[in-house]
This record gives C-alpha cells, sequence and structure tokens, in this order.
C-alpha cells in the first residue's frame, strides 16, 4: 500500500474520572479535540484523536472516567468506556500520580487485564509529584495489573509526550494511515461545538451542577458574505433552581459561558461566530435513556 506506516493502529486511553486522559489526548494531537474540566466525569462519549507521525499514525481513543454509575447516564459513560477495551490494539491506562492508588484504579484494571489489547500504564500529572513520591505511586500502579510499558507522563509540562507515544507505536505492527495526514478528530462539528459550550459550564458552576448539564446544538448556518457561523444551542439542566443559576444575574452567567466559549469556536471554526444560547429545563434527563441518546452521550466511533 502506498501510504504504509510502521505503526499503525488504535489505543484507548481509560481510567478514573478526572486521571488526565482528556488533557493527555489534547497533548498528543497538538489541538483541543476534547474538553478538559476538574470536574469528574467530564468527557461523555467516545472520541477520536489522531496522532500522526512520518513513521505512524496512532488513533487514541479518550473515553469516560469509569466510575461507580448512580443513574443511567453513568451506566452509559461506563458502557461507553468498556467498549472501547474490546476493538483496540493497545490499552493505556491513566493513574494520577497525586492521588492515592485505589478501588476505583483497582476496578479499572480488572477490566483492562479482560482486553485481550497490550497494555500500557501510564502515570500522568507527574509535575505534581516530587521524585520520590512518583516512584512509589509507579510502584503501586505498577502491582495493579501486568504492563507492556510503563510511562510517567506531563501533559501540562508537556514532559515526556514522544516517550508516551513511543511507547504506543512499540507495540503497534505496520498498517495503514486510517485518517488523513491533518485530521485531529473526526467528531462532528456539531458535538464539537456542544461540547466546547459545556466546557464553559463546567468551569464555573460547582457541585451537582456540571453534571446536570446536558448542550444541543438546535441549529448552524454559515454565512460566507459575513464570514460568520450562527449557532443556536440550547443548554439544558435538570431543575429551575440550576437554570436560575447558569443563566446567572439578569443573565450574567450565561452571557459569560456564551462569550468564552465563542473565542474558542471561532478558532476551531476558523470563522466569526455569533453564538445564541438559552438554558432550558428537561427534568431529570439523566435518568432518562432516550433523552441521553438525543445528546449523543455513550455514543461516539
Ligand atoms: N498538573 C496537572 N494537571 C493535569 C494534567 N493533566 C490533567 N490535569 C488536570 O486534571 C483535571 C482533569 O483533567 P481531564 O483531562 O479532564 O481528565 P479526564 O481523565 O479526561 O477526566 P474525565 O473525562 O472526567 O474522566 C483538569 O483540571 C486538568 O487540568 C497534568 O499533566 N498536570
Ligand atoms: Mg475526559
Amino acid at each position: 500500500m502506498a501510504d504504509e506506516v510502521a505503526h499503525s493502529g488504535f489505543a484507548a486511553l481509560v481510567g478514573r474520572p478526572n486521571a488526565g486522559k482528556s488533557t493527555l489526548v489534547n497533548a498528543l494531537v497538538g489541538s483541543k479535540v476534547a474538553i478538559v474540566s476538574d470536574k469528574p466525569q467530564t468527557t461523555r462519549h467516545r472520541l477520536r484523536a489522531v496522532l500522526d507521525r512520518d513513521d505512524a499514525q496512532i488513533v487514541f481513543v479518550d473515553t469516560p472516567g469509569l466510575h461507580k454509575p448512580i443513574d443511567a447516564l453513568g451506566e452509559e459513560l461506563n458502557r461507553s468506556a468498556l467498549l472501547a477495551l474490546e476493538d483496540v490494539d493497545v490499552v493505556c491506562m491513566l493513574v494520577d500520580a497525586s492521588q492515592p492508588v485505589g478501588r476505583g484504579d483497582q476496578w479499572v484494571a480488572a477490566h483492562v487485564e479482560r482486553s485481550p489489547a497490550a497494555k500500557v500504564l501510564a502515570l500522568t500529572k507527574v509535575d505534581l509529584v516530587d521524585e520520590l513520591e512518583m516512584e512509589r505511586q509507579l510502584e503501586e500502579a505498577m502491582n495493579l495489573t501486568a504492563f507492556n510499558a510503563v510511562v510517567n507522563v506531563s501533559a501540562v509540562d508537556a514532559f515526556n509526550l514522544d516517550g508516551f507515544a513511543d511507547a504506543v507505536a512499540e507495540l503497534l505492527p505496520p498498517g495503514p494511515r486510517y485518517f488523513p495526514r491533518d485530521m485531529p478528530t473526526d467528531q462532528p462539528v456539531e458535538v464539537m461545538i456542544a461540547e466546547f459550550v459545556r466546557e464553559k459550564v463546567l468551569l464555573h458552576t460547582f457541585e451537582e451542577i456540571p453534571h446536570a448539564v446536558g448542550v444541543a446544538v438546535e441549529d448552524l448556518s454559515f454565512n460566507r458574505k459575513t464570514d460568520t457561523t450562527a449557532i443556536y444551542a440550547v443548554v439544558y439542566v435538570e431543575r429551575d433552581s440550576q437554570k436560575g443559576i447558569v443563566v446567572g444575574k439578569g443573565g450574567s452567567m450565561i452571557k459569560r459561558v456564551g462569550e468564552e466559549a465563542r473565542v474558542d469556536l471561532e478558532r476551531l471554526l476558523g470563522s466569526k461566530v455569533w453564538l445564541d444560547l438559552n438554558v432550558k429545563v428537561k427534568k431529570d434527563w439523566r435518568r432518562d435513556a432516550a433523552q441521553i441518546r438525543r445528546f449523543g452521550y455513550g455514543e461516539g466511533l
């Protein structure tokens, strides 16, 4: 084949919520394809991100954090992450260097162990710990299951990103490039827009609200004359009280979310953006499988 590379295939990133999966994916592919926040369960569907090198093409699969589900959404997120373990060449288990290795990691490891894929342990956020702590964490994490390779990495400091990619590439056979060389992700643009908006809501809300928010793009159109993309999106919450908080005093919160999202969206779309955000209540949507599907959460690939 014309475009055969020495290492080609799919690598899933799995781990507890907040382990740093999406941040690492963005750092690896060099552009923002996945949203990130300090709230657990930020990622709600599997997404593919492509690292293209002269010698390798690695398709990373970012997944929702594996956790103990408390509602239908949580179950769907876990199901989605576990599905990723089944059809990839490499599974990368991410363990946060700054958090004690615990039962959550053991539970993730038990699933990783069952995957037929090659296994890489990545100790993430090593910028947050000293050498001694890092060694101790590494030792504990290495006991979780048998790994083909072990790597320390920091997405924030861009430390050892190449080392991580090399370790994954080593485990991939020669093969074709599955994606065009300049395509960092295959996510539909509507999904990315909705997620970029949701990220800004996560940034400014706390406790239950980040989990209760779902975003849907209702309409999208591009005006060539003015070089402007018009976007109509709805931010859904589960209760009137949550709506009050997301709208903010005199609309201040939703205005702020819109302004911040617009900056990211203009970069993503390469045009000016006109963004209309409405906040609506959809009672208990996280328990409603049909609504979860309508948002597209859990699905992907
Ligand atoms: N200091 C430091 N912080 C990091 C690093 N990587 C991620 N973080 C932070 O950790 C938090 C979680 O990062 P995410 O990338 O959203 O984690 P995730 O594993 O994708 O989380 P879920 O999608 O919820 O499962 C964010 O606040 C990040 O800024 C790192 O290398 N160093
Ligand atoms: Mg994530």
